[in-house]
């Protein structure tokens, strides 16, 4: 069976990140192939592993590397698949690998996971894959649902431990992790991609995105909703927008539209960190940095462009006309 994830370690000393990404790949039954090339050393490996993987089918890279992490990029640069950057804590605690993941310039995204977050990388690629897999869908929600459960086991754990006079266990206790639940129907013809922005400042940033889909031919929904300031009609909104294939999430400061799609949906979560004349990094990290289970992979800071080209890359696994569009604008066409 042609294995659907290659994993490539720029070192072997990696080998503890991508132990997590082979056990989340496990659980989800995905076959996948496990290499060890750097850019920097074995540059010429990296290409042809990658051309070559590409043409035999290998739909999802994750690129483990830690200090200066150009092998994610560098894949990047040789595929039109989508491509997953896991950051190593080499030194720095990671830093310089996150920054050298996410901050990819157009058109050569890297959907970037949190520091040593090797088992949010490889969910991320279940995720991609359960786009056009109902298998691998299901196995999604399973792993969902033993998330779930780790809480509640953790929750159980910690009373256990405390101990008081004044601690009161049985308040509120047993509730139960209910779905919202809403009267919005779900659209049946819903487009592919949804694409929600916290503010209207960030709008200039998700115009990025929407142009780019357009010359891809993507259908989209854009909306501009913050679940801090609209809890429940970003609840509507997520419940309406059930059938898309994924969303793009376009937020500055404490980017917690991402973390409200990712609680909300288990489709692929793509994140855009506005700056919005700020800086930065409150967005980059409150995106790139969420627990196990619940990947977003994130893009370089305002690059609202290579959102899209990871949309058109995910997208066109499964569609030939979507992927010639975006071979066009990846090859032929860059100067956009
Ligand atoms: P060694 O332990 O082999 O010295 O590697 C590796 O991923 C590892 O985290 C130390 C760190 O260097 C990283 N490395 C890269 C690349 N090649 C190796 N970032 C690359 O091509 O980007």
């Amino acid at each position: 069976m042609t294995p659907k994830v290659m994993i490539i370690l720029g070192s072997a000393s990696d080998i503890k990140i991508a132990e997590k990404s082979t056990s989340v790949l496990e659980k989800l039954k995905i076959p996948y192939s496990v290499k060890v090339a750097s850019a920097h050393r074995t540059h010429d490996k990296v290409k042809e592993l990658v051309v070559d993987a590409t043409n035999k089918g290998v739909e999802v890279f994750i690129g483990i590397a830690g200090l200066a992490a150009h092998l994610p990029g560098a894949i990047a640069a040789y595929t039109y698949k989508p491509v997953i950057g896991v950051p190593v804590n080499a030194k720095l605690g990671g830093l310089d690998a996150l920054y050298a993941c996410s901050q990819m310039p157009f058109p050569a995204p890297v959907a970037t996971v949190g520091i040593d977050r090797g088992d949010n990388g490889a969910i991320l690629a279940g995720q991609i894959i359960a786009t056009h897999d109902n298998e691998v869908k299901e196995n999604i929600s399973k792993l969902r649902l033993a998330y779930q459960e780790k809480v509640r086991i953790g929750e159980k754990e910690v009373l256990s431990k405390l101990n008081g006079d004044y601690i009161d266990k049985e308040f509120l206790a047993n509730q139960e992790n209910k779905h919202a639940t809403s009267n919005v129907e779900k659209l049946n013809d819903a487009p592919l991609i949804s694409i929600i922005a916290g503010s209207y400042t960030d709008l200039k940033t998700a115009k990025k995105v929407t142009s780019v889909l357009d010359r891809m031919g993507i259908s989209y929904d854009l909306a501009i909703i913050s679940p801090i300031r609209y809890a429940d009609k970003f609840e509507d909104y997520m419940k309406k927008m059930e059938n898309v294939k994924l969303f793009i999430a376009v937020s500055g400061l404490s980017a917690l539209v991402t973390g409200s799609i990712v609680a909300l949906s288990e489709k692929p979560v793509i994140g855009v960190p506005c700056s919005n004349n700020d800086d930065v990094h409150d967005a980059l990290f409150t995106m790139v940095q969420m627990p196990p289970g619940v990947p977003v992979g994130t893009v370089g800071t305002d690059n609202g462009r290579n959102a899209a080209i990871l949309a058109g890359e995910i997208l066109g696994i499964s569609n030939e006309k979507i992927k010639e569009n975006l071979k066009w604008i990846k090859y032929k066409n860059a100067e956009l």
